[in-house]
């Protein structure tokens, strides 16, 4: 696979420096309303980073939102600011091999703005991977899996169009694992949804749910036995990130799903003080949190030393941010709880030339060299802003 004649390029450092860094936003529409507890997208906003090296090859990277800076403190507008005036000045003529020097410099430059260091990181080694013919997952440790289970999101709260689109998506073999999205509505007709859905598609599909920090600890005392009769088997993020003692009292009482860790945990140090508190089974992993592969590897790895298990998340990337996830996820020794990478499935279109494949309930590691994927030029300035 390594193709020799590239890789002796890295000898070279003038030929992997970093000689420019852009920013594109784009704004592609979503099949259908995506509702959360706290916001609700008609259109996916992205920031697609394009590294260009001294030896003529590109890279690309994504960085992802939901909804503006309402799921975390990043907008679009936000991210490409960020990384016109701080961050790509601040790279600009480093070597691009160098991912944890690249890392360093862009935190002396900038604090957190996670999901604009992992988008230009990304880029770093997809270029990288294609100057010297290696997939990702090689340069991070090489890949354990080459395919992942995959659920999708049932978030339009209207029971019958949720139950429509499951049963769509499972006869066509594509999701078999339904996360719903709870805590928009008031929790007795989050309840009434939950149970139409789970009679519905009753032996047929897993379900899990999302409260994005929708609870505070007394609602959440009252709904969660009441979610594990209704035979939900995860729930993420019931009480606000801030609330992680909360999370470690809800786990001590009976009839208790698992719970998921997700916007409570960024960094490694948060996933440290999640495992430390014992308030999480599981933690989601995504680059908008951690700020770049390397960093969602460490905090995977904190989760594995302390037995919490490790969750692929999204924040619904197109097949650019997913393929980045999946090279990372790809490389974990414990996956315990698939991904849920359908981001590409649920945009009216796709920004690369091959979409990630979906087949029999699973997203495919892409092939090839960096990501094993091409930006279509002809997408990007269809969508983006003018
Ligand atoms: C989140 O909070 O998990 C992931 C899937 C989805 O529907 O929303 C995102 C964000
Ligand atoms: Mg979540």
């Amino acid at each position: 696979m390594l193709n020799p004649e590239r890789a002796l390029v890295l000898d070279d450092a003038d030929d992997v420096a970093i000689r420019s860094i852009t920013s594109t936003i784009v704004d592609v529409p979503t099949v259908r309303r995506h509702k959360l507890s706290n916001t609700s997208v008609t259109a996916q906003n992205y920031v697609i980073v394009q590294v260009m090296l001294e030896n003529g090859v590109e890279g690309i990277g994504e960085a992802a939102t939901l909804g503006g800076p309402r799921w975390s403190e990043e907008s679009v507008e936000s991210i490409k600011a960020t990384i016109d005036a701080y961050l790509a000045p601040a790279l600009q003529g480093c070597r691009a091999d160098r991912f944890e020097a690249a890392a360093i410099r862009m935190g002396e430059a900038a604090k957190r703005n996670n999901a604009a260091k992992a988008a230009i990181e990304t880029a770093l080694f997809d270029a990288v991977g294609k100057s010297v013919g290696l997939p990702i997952h090689a340069l991070l440790g090489g890949t354990v899996r080459d395919s992942f289970p995959v659920l999708w999101t049932l978030a339009s709260g209207d029971a019958g169009q949720e139950i429509e689109e499951a049963q769509a998506k499972l006869a066509a073999r594509l999701h078999r694992t339904f996360k719903i999205k709870i805590g928009a509505l008031a929790p007795e007709a989050d309840m009434a949804r939950l149970r139409r859905i789970a009679a519905a598609l009753d032996g047929k599909a897993t379900l899990i749910v999302d409260v994005n920090q929708g609870w505070d600890e007394t609602t959440a005392v009252r709904r969660l036995p009441e979610l594990a009769d209704i035979g939900i088997q995860l729930v993420e993020q019931p009480l606000p990130a801030w609330n992680v003692e909360g999370l470690a009292r809800l786990r001590q009482r009976a009839n208790v799903p698992p719970i998921l860790a997700d916007e409570c945990v960024f960094d490694a140090h948060d996933m440290l003080a999640v495992a430390k508190a014992h308030a999480a089974d599981a933690v989601s992993l995504k680059l908008v949190k951690h700020g770049g592969l390397l960093a969602l590897r460490k905090v995977a790895a904190v989760a594995e030393a302390a037995g919490v298990a490790n969750y692929g998340g999204c924040l619904l990337e197109s097949s650019v941010g997913a393929a980045a996830h999946l090279h990372a996820f790809a490389t974990l020794p414990r996956l315990e709880w698939g991904v849920e990478h359908f981001g590409p499935q649920i945009l009216v279109d796709d920004l690369v030339t091959e979409p990630l494949v979906f087949a029999d309930f699973e997203v495919k590691l892409p092939d090839g060299p960096g990501l094993g994927l091409t930006l279509d030029a002809d997408k990007i300035r269809r969508f983006a802003r003018a």
